[in-house]
């Protein structure tokens, strides 16, 4: 299968952390895992749903330690992301987990923002950094750091917001959003993942967010779909991501295809492709397979990846 142009805006860089990755930053750093093997890692990533997944996700973040961790981590990302057929990349970072272990905020933005630097040069691919805040911390937390960000000039083009959905709802962090807004960042957020469509409306009104990151409970409310559809709210999806959070039932039944057929701006994304069975590439592949796509609706949601992007008008034009 030849692999569409596209750009990738739904992707957690701690989230591409394989398990071979783990095991070599783990023996170069000096820390013990709690797994024998990598069999025994592997044997850990069958997940329930968000939370049984995020457990894992910040227990192995634990192996980054420094700039060079960071920036071999985004090296290996960007390089499979190329061979994916990934041309652009808005890529979410998670600092407050980084400082919570005790890993400056200079130490993993500086190490990811290293390897993005040469990322045009070296794969071929344009990139942009969102800083991404945790929403089962408070909100204070969340300002706090964003400021820490913006003084010291942090190469971020916007922020986001991911970590436990259900009961941390959008209307928790205006004043987080407020501050980006004003500093003049692009703004997204995780809603309508897990949690229920009125996450995704408080988003879009009380948070002014310009894409929406998952957002496929819409379809508990057909005014809100037809909102999206009307607006041309950018959805980035990640199928194999639901699927393996038991988000949807079975990819069969995944709504995607009905929200193409609608009209709204969705996009195929992999979220956190080291944990969830693939990359982009897989992730068009098992969609094509199970809904049988043709060439115009494959074409189109790569379209729908550049146009929702923030690159700048040439980079879309030089995509499209
Ligand atoms: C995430 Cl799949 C997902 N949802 C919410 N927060 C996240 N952080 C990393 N992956
Ligand atoms: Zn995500």
């Amino acid at each position: 299968m030849s692999k569409l142009p596209c750009a990738e805006l739904h992707l957690h860089i701690e989230g591409t952390l394989e398990p071979e990755l783990i095991f070599e930053l783990a023996a170069r750093n000096g820390i013990e895992l709690p797994y024998a093997d990598l069999d025994e890692l592997r044997a850990r990533y069958e997940f329930t749903d968000l939370q049984s997944f995020l457990d894992l996700y910040y227990a192995n973040m634990d192996v980054l330690r420094t700039e060079a961790d960071f920036a071999d981590m985004t090296r290996a990302y960007l390089a499979r992301a190329a061979a994916a057929g990934v041309r652009h990349v808005e890529l979410m970072v998670d600092p407050q987990a980084h400082l919570a272990r005790g890993v400056a905020l200079e130490t993993c933005i500086g190490g990811v923002a290293s390897v993005l630097e040469i990322s045009e040069a070296e794969y071929g691919i344009s990139t942009a950094l969102i800083a991404a805040f945790l929403r089962d911390r408070p909100e204070e937390e969340a300002s706090g750091v964003l400021a820490e960000l913006l003084a010291m000039k942090a190469p971020i083009i916007g922020i986001g917001l991911d970590s436990a959905e259900l009961g941390n709802p959008p209307e928790n962090f205006v004043p987080l959003y407020e501050q980006a807004r004003a500093a003049g960042l692009k703004l997204v957020a995780h809603a309508g993942e897990e949690g229920p469509s009125h996450y995704i409306e408080q988003a879009l009104d009380l948070l002014l967010v310009d894409r929406i990151d998952h957002g496929i409970r819409c379809m508990d409310d057909p005014e809100l779909v037809a909102r999206l559809e009307r607006d041309q709210i950018p959805l980035t999806i990640c199928p194999l991501s639901n699927v393996r959070l038991q988000a949807v039932d079975s990819l069969e039944s995944h709504p995607l295809p009905l929200l193409l057929e609608q009209g709204l701006n969705v996009s195929v994304n992999s979220d956190d492709p080291a944990y969830f069975g693939g990359y982009v590439d897989d992730n068009f592949a098992v969609l094509r397979e199970t809904f049988d796509l043709n060439p115009a609706q494959l074409a189109r949601l790569a379209e729908n990846s550049i146009t929702a992007s923030f690159a700048s008008d040439e980079r879309k034009a030089e995509l499209l």
